[in-house]
């Protein structure tokens, strides 16, 4: 049975990498279920009219509480990333963070905590390969 994927992403803290995350969301499916595809979507802005916040805070709690692993790209510093690293360690949910160490540092408040599995990188190529080892495939 597939893995249920909660991707994590910046969206009012920055959509930089957006591009990214998007491209992380396609490598993840290709075995796993991802449950936050609109993560990666470029024209999310058009879509964050349809949902109060309160629905979207409903929506995400709820999927969060049936992942079985989030994967959190954290180069772009989010207060809703955060908060969700915060709520999955609460509810025992695997959790890992990458990011760029050439472009961001990352909060004491992650690095500090050795609940989270951290993975800094230096390159694009670099992301695929330590997702390869998160999802366990074969080289
Ligand atoms: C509807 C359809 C597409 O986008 C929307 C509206 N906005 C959000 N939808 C879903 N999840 C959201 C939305 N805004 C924030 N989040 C959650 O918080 C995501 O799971 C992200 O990982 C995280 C981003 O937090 P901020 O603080 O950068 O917005």
């Amino acid at each position: 049975m597939k893995r249920k994927i909660y991707f994590a992403g910046s969206i009012r803290g920055g959509r930089e990498d957006a591009e990214l995350y998007r491209k992380m969301i396609a490598f993840i499916q290709q075995t796993d279920t991802v449950l936050t595809e609109h993560i990666g979507n470029p024209v999310l802005h058009v879509f964050e009219k349809d949902k109060s916040d309160a629905e979207i805070y409903r929506e995400d709690t709820s999927w969060l509480k049936e992942s079985d692993l989030l994967i959190a790209e954290c180069t772009t510093p989010s207060l809703g990333v955060g908060y969700e690293l915060s709520y999955a360690e609460r509810f025992n949910i695997p959790c890992h963070i990458l990011y760029n160490k050439g472009k961001a540092h990352l909060s004491a408040m992650l690095s500090g905590d050795n609940y989270y599995s951290v993975h800094p990188y230096s390159s694009e190529d670099e992301v695929f390969e330590i997702l390869s080892d998160i999802l366990g495939r074969k080289k």
